[in-house]
């Protein structure tokens, strides 16, 4: 299927809303200004699983779900995710190796993108670079890093080689995305400053200007 995803955007758009239609009418609207959209809890749990085949019309749909359990319940999750015809998936990493890998095994064709450091601090600060060391180990497809904490950012790039890194934080959480990308991040994950905007579209175009001015 031709989606009308803009390749080259550096932007994940987080379309963190619970409302169906105004999910709908965001993702439609963005849909060709961004590389991805990526979903959370709050859709999910107004509208029910259903609601990425939906979207998934109009973008590729990456479903941050944080999987933190043993191997089995991930693996479930994971299977179930993929019918729904998602293009990725997001599991902590700090559950272990094993847990990593049965997200990889049972995602099929789905990209498996693992939590390395968050934008917030955490006890995850602690190890991140034993998770980044699983998570290549595990075979994922990209790393969550923090955008609005360049300098962990760049210690995580450092260190995992040229796997794609995704990062939150910039906008709503402070970070810039200039200095995120410079830090070595692939995509920048923007919610807030997107879907609070008067002007979404225009919000992106700034967004897309910007990342690309580098
Ligand atoms: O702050 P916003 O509104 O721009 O939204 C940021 C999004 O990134 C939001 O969906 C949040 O759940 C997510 N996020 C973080 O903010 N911090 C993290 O450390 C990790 C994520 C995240 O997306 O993790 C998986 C990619």
């Amino acid at each position: 299927m031709d989606l009308p995803t803009m390749e080259d955007s550096k932007i994940i758009f987080a379309l963190d809303v619970y409302d169906r239609d105004t999910g709908i009418e965001l993702a439609k609207n963005l849909a060709d200004q961004v590389f991805a959209i990526k979903v959370n809890w709050p859709i999910i749990l107004e509208n029910g699983i259903k609601i990425i085949s939906e979207l998934s019309k109009y973008s590729k749909i990456i479903c941050d779900f944080k999987l933190a359990d043993v191997e089995n319940t991930d693996k479930l999750i994971t299977e179930k995710v993929a019918q729904y015809g998602a293009w990725g998936i997001i599991s902590h990493a700090f559950t272990g190796i094993k847990s990593l890998r049965a997200v990889v095994k049972s995602a099929g064709q789905m990209k498996v993108f693992s939590v390395v450091s968050m934008s917030q601090e955490s006890y995850i600060d602690n190890v991140y670079d034993k998770l980044v060391d699983d998570s290549l180990k595990a075979g994922v497809f990209g790393l969550v890093a923090p955008a609005n904490r360049p300098d962990r950012l760049k210690k995580i790039r450092d260190i995992s080689g040229d796997i794609k890194i995704i990062a939150p934080g910039v906008g709503a959480q402070g970070g810039n995305i200039i200095s995120a990308i410079m830090a070595g991040a692939d995509y920048i994950i923007i919610g807030r400053s997107i879907y609070d905007s008067p002007d979404p579209i225009g919000a992106i175009k700034k967004f897309n200007d910007e990342a690309t001015k580098l």
